[in-house]
Formats: C-alpha cells, structure tokens, sequence
C-alpha cells in the first residue's frame, strides 16, 4: 500500500464516520422535537394536568391517576373562541378563563375508572381524563 492509497482510505473512513455521526445525532435530535403526549406530572404530592384552550382543548384525552388530589391546570394564549368558557359538569365548574394565563381547577381524588369531562359552554368542544 502506498501513501497515496493510504491518505484515501483514511478520507474514506472519515466521511463515513462523519457521516454515521451527523445521522445519528440528527436521529436523536428528531426524536426530542416529537411532541410529547405526556402532559401529567405529580407535584408536591398532587397531580397536575395541563390542558390547552384555545379552539378547542388539547390533549383531548388524558389517563391520570385515581385516589389522589389533582389539579386540572388550563392553559390559554390567545383563546378568544368560546373554549374559554370552561364547564366541568361534575365537579359543578363554569368559569369564564381570561384570553391569555392559567386557570387552576382543584380535583377531589377520583376513583378508579371515573372519567371526567370538560366542555365549551356550547358544548362543541370537549376533553376527557380517565383515571385509573
Ligand atoms: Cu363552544
């Protein structure tokens, strides 16, 4: 082998192992942008659900967990569309949420397989959290 054969091969390699590295990371860095559907967390020994409201409330459907204080946190930005009237029926909750900010609606602990549901004043749009 000569030099000349040597200085390619070592090119070769370090595209290619450059290459592998720049696809790999750019595979990794595809996955942190997916959204995550993960929007329970457990604060303080209380559990906290975000929703969003803004034409309609995101995520649609959460699982939760039962038996425990909850707090159903509701996020608006810009929500002039009648999600900002808020009823959760059977917790007996109407409110009006001002256009942007975070509304906090305490949560009793629920029992295992109780489905809670918010809706629109109109009753178009709706979520639903499923604690099990
Ligand atoms: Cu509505």
């Amino acid at each position: 082998m000569n030099i000349k054969t040597l200085v390619i091969s070592v090119v070769v390699i370090a595209v290619f192992v450059g290459g592998f590295i720049v696809l790999t990371k750019g595979g990794s860095d595809s996955e942190k942008t997916t959204p995550s559907a993960n929007n329970v967390s457990i604060i303080d020994k209380k559990q906290v659900i975000t929703i969003n409201a803004k034409g309609g409330y995101s995520p649609r459907m959460t699982t939760a967990k039962a038996d425990m204080p909850t707090v159903i946190k509701v996020m608006t930005n810009g929500t002039f569309d009648c999600s900002a009237a808020l009823t959760i029926p059977s917790l007996k909750y109407r409110a009006n949420l001002s256009p942007s900010g975070e509304t906090s609606v305490e949560v009793p602990p629920q029992k295992s397989g109780t489905t809670l549901q918010g809706l629109c004043a109109m009753g178009m749009y709706n979520f639903s959290v499923k604690f099990n």
